[in-house]
């Protein structure tokens, strides 16, 4: 059995070869792979010498060569194949062990020069990946280190590797093909063409779209079935997912999540994570039918449950704070689909125990005070399908300060009124429109979400605080875009709003402002609009 060894990362690889050579597999390699190898004192020939030809052109060419292809791609059942082997005089390769130029990581880096990023595109480890994985019946190829250990244990078991084995790795080999390619096919997508600048220290401008990483994902596992039972579907990552997202969690108990309750979790863990105090958001069909912030966990959760108790009932629940103990009973005397939090104390493990399908997914928060978006955790992009199409766009990641405020009418909110405006604006952003959000005291009082009249949306919210027993006398309010005329704002003041936040920008703006002087309520202008459809 003769093994090709062409590695970037050496990582494991001299053990591994080690492994192989006593398992009496011949050893074949490039150049800086054989020279680690035969440093090691491994016996190693180097691909130069099968194929009689030098590394060229500053290595660009070394492997691509028909003594090696041909190794890899004659199909050993077919006598024509074999005997074209040997009338060329060549062997095969039987074990191919490839990763490939550090493309990704070097363009990762800051100031990283477009000469630098071609040079790292590797043109013979995918050629002989390729040639190999589409050869799997007869060649098992590796194209990870994590994969060394299942190969040395069929190797040292049976002394060769099962098809079934075989196949996986050509799966693997090829998705990480594409992956690689993916990956260089954004990066050239992203760099605008400046021919004035170009030299071997240029460094691209680069475009947003597609930009670091976007477009390309790789599979996190198979779901069950879609949003209903007969749709088919798969949950999908960021090559580099944002830290602090909800695919970098990891779940701790309960049953498999569906698809339907991973984008309400995401929902939900995006909210919460974008609160600093201690907060809980509970949500429902994709929209927070129940957010607060309070002293700690418990004390955030019972006042967001008390938004509306008969929609939480089956709801999908997320924490900011480690969730102890005291919350964990609470929430446990609800039925709740999944729980979400940095972590969990032993207690509070000890009490959803008994409540073995609680989905209980711990999740680290992104470092507050990051520098950069990325460091905060915020997603860069957002994608919605179309029919045989995509649209892509930045994600909604403008948070606002009390600077960005204008009071627009004669009474001014109290500064009681101005934290809970910031906090209903907050909510707003995450139901979906149009979102009309009453709050008090840090606690939503009533959600009006999805509807396509502004005005039914704050009647909604206005029903449901009623069904909850909550009043919504002296409450604030935020709407997630402008009142298009005053009869929205008249709803939410009859309600019993004192307060109201809202983008502006109408052409009917004044019509909106005179009403609330006459209502005699307070009205600020944000600036901005939070639509999510
Ligand atoms: O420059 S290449 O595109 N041309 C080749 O013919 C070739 N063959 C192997 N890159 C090539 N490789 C890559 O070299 C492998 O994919 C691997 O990443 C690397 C290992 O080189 P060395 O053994 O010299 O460190």
């Amino acid at each position: 059995m003769n093994a090709l060894l062409s590695v970037s990362d050496k990582t494991g690889i001299v053990e591994f070869a080690q492994a192989l050579h006593a398992l009496g597999i011949k050893l074949l390699s490039t150049g800086g792979t054989a020279k680690l190898l035969a440093d090691k004192g491994l016996p190693v020939t180097e691909v130069a010498e099968v194929t009689q030809f030098p590394e060229m052109l500053d290595g660009r060419v070394k492997t691509l060569h028909p003594k090696v292809h041909g190794g890899l791609l004659a199909r050993r059942e077919l006598p024509e194949h074999m005997a074209a082997l040997k009338e060329h005089g060549i062997d095969t390769i039987d074990l191919l062990v490839v990763n490939l130029y550090p493309f990704e990581a070097t363009v990762a880096k800051a100031g990283c020069t477009l000469a630098d990023a071609i040079e790292n595109i590797d043109i013979g480890g995918p050629a002989m990946v390729r040639s190999a994985a589409k050869n799997w019946k007869d060649v098992g190829v590796i194209t990870s280190a994590d994969q060394y250990d299942a190969v040395l244990a069929e190797l040292k078991a049976v002394g060769k590797l099962s098809d079934k084995l075989r196949f996986a790795l050509s799966v693997a080999a090829f998705n990480r093909i594409a992956q690689y390619d993916g990956a260089i096919s954004d990066y050239l997508s992203s760099v605008t063409f400046e021919e004035e600048k170009l030299s071997e220290t240029y460094v691209p401008t680069r475009t947003q779209f597609p930009g670091q990483s976007n477009g390309i994902f790789t599979k996190v596992q198979d779901l069950r079935y879609g949003e209903n039972s007969h749709q088919q579907a798969a949950l999908y990552r960021d090559l580099h997912p944002a830290p602090g997202s909800l695919v970098t969690g990891v779940q701790l108990q309960g049953k498999e999540l569906s698809y339907n309750n991973i984008a309400d979790a995401d929902a939900a863990w995006e909210c919460v994570k974008s609160f600093e105090a201690a907060a809980c958001v509970i949500v429902k069909h994709a929209n927070p039918c129940g957010v607060a912030v309070g002293l700690d966990a418990l004390s955030a959760y019972s006042k967001a449950f008390q938004t509306d108790p008969t929609s939480a009932f089956g709801g999908i629940i997320a924490f900011n704070r480690v969730v102890d103990g005291q919350a964990a009973a609470q929430v446990s005397k609800q039925f709740v689909e999944v729980l979400m939090a940095p972590d969990f104390t032993a207690e509070a493990l000890e009490i959803f125990k008994a409540k073995a399908n609680v989905r209980l997914l711990k999740i680290a928060l992104p470092a507050h005070g990051g520098k950069t978006d990325w460091e905060r955790g915020r997603n860069a992009m957002d994608a919605k399908r179309i029919g045989s199409g995509l649209l892509l766009q930045t994600a909604d990641n403008h948070e606002l300060s009390l600077i960005d405020l204008k009071v627009v009418t004669k009474k001014q909110p109290t500064l009681e009124e101005m934290e809970d405006l910031l906090f209903a604006w907050k909510v707003a952003k995450y139901v979906k429109s149009n979102a009309i959000v009453f709050c008090k005291g840090g606690m939503t009082m009533g959600v009006g979400a999805g509807q396509m009249s502004r005005l039914d949306s704050a009647r909604i919210a206005s029903i449901k605080a009623g069904h909850a027993g909550l009043t919504l006398q002296g409450t604030v309010v935020a709407s997630d875009a402008f009142f298009p005329f005053r009869d929205g704002l008249d709803v939410v003041v009859d309600a019993g709003a004192t307060c109201v936040i809202q983008p502006g920008g109408s052409m009917r703006d004044n019509e909106v402002i005179d009403a609330a002087n006459e209502r005699g309520v307070a009205m600020v202008f944000s600036g901005v609009r939070h639509f999510r459809h």
